[in-house]
């Protein structure tokens, strides 16, 4: 990070109380997790994510959307947080009425110090019937050598082998397990195009958005709402907003600091900015 924007940004989070950090796929893009627009890799690549993330694509085909999600948990599971993680743990620690919303639907947060974030879109960790919504458990992951590759790689990588170690159809495709209630098939507990977010999670997203004295933006397109809207809402009640991201976004016209870099570096430097004694991760 160069010129003034770092110092300034510095200023304002040392400045806050009550931040809210606001977190998109970016934020884990450095520990190899592929963000939700980037190009799929391996025996994914054919498919647009847009196309795939809809309860119609469950309907239509549940092993192609059930065995992309197993393959997208393998490679998160293989992948480690980075120092911009650590760096919002820091805040956190610093700062205990910071709330932490992310997107994301791995674990990477917690893995990093953030015990307990604002979960907007759900998470690959906690799928359930499709029809009664009873919690299902979570698929054994084989133990491969294939399963040893990079995280990056986890979308394609892992497709090897399907969980409980069976060998996986060449087209990535896994049969969902059966709801041990009621035998409809289980979904990833995730919020798909079209569902309403979990109206809890919504509410306190909303409300620290509506309550905070800085929200920082990391590694998000905005592209997605109702959570694109959770910036606006701060910006709109006078809080100054801050954003990291390596290109710009529809937020950069509402951010009293645009940050121009990756989540990894901009994010302890932000924290070292603040406080020049903290261990930034
Ligand atoms: C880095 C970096 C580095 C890279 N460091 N940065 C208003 C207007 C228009 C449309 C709508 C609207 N309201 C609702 C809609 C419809 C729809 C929608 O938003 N569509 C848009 C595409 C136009 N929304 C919905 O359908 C939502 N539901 C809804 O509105 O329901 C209404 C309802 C009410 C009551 C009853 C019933 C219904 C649901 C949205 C659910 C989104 N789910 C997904 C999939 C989750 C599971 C999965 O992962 O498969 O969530 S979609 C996907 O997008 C995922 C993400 O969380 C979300 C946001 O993406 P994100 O995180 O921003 O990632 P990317 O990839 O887009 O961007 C990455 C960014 O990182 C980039 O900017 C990079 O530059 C940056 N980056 N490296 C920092 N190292
Ligand atoms: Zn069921």
């Amino acid at each position: 990070m160069t010129g003034p924007e770092p110092a300034e940004a510095g200023r304002l989070l040392a400045a806050a109380r009550r931040p809210v950090v606001f977190t998109g796929a970016g934020m884990s893009a450095e520990s190899g997790v592929p963000t939700f627009r980037d190009a799929q890799t391996g025996l994914w690549q054919r498919y647009d994510p847009q196309e795939l993330a809809t309860p119609a694509a469950f309907r239509a085909d549940p092993a192609l959307v059930w065995g992309w999600y197993e393959a997208r948990r393998r490679g998160v599971r293989r992948a480690e947080p980075h120092p911009g993680h650590r760096a919002v743990a820091a805040i956190v620690a610093r700062l205990p009425d910071t709330v932490v919303i992310t997107q994301n639907v791995d674990d990477l947060h917690e893995r990093g110090g953030v015990p307990a974030p604002v979960r907007l879109h759900g998470s690959l960790f906690a799928p359930r019937c499709s029809a009664c919504a009873r919690p299902a458990p979570i698929p054994e992951d084989a133990t491969a050598p294939e399963d040893d590759a990079a995280p990056g790689d986890g979308v394609a990588s892992g497709d090897a082998v399907a969980p409980g170690g069976m060998p996986a159809p060449p087209d990535g495709r896994v049969t969902p397990p059966a709801c041990a209630g009621c035998g409809a098939p289980v979904r990833p507990g995730v919020v798909w195009f079209g569902e309403a977010l979990p109206s809890a999670a919504l509410d306190a997203a909303v409300g620290a958005a509506s309550g905070c004295d800085l929200l920082l933006t990391v590694g998000t397109s905005a592209l997605v709402h109702p959570a694109a809207e959770i910036p606006l809402v701060a910006a709109r009640l006078g809080a100054p907003v801050v954003q990291v991201n390596p290109v710009p976004t529809p937020l950069d016209a509402i951010c009293a600091v645009n940050l121009r870099g990756p989540a990894g570096e901009v994010l302890p430097a932000l924290v070292c900015a603040a406080w020049p004694d903290a261990d930034a991760g």
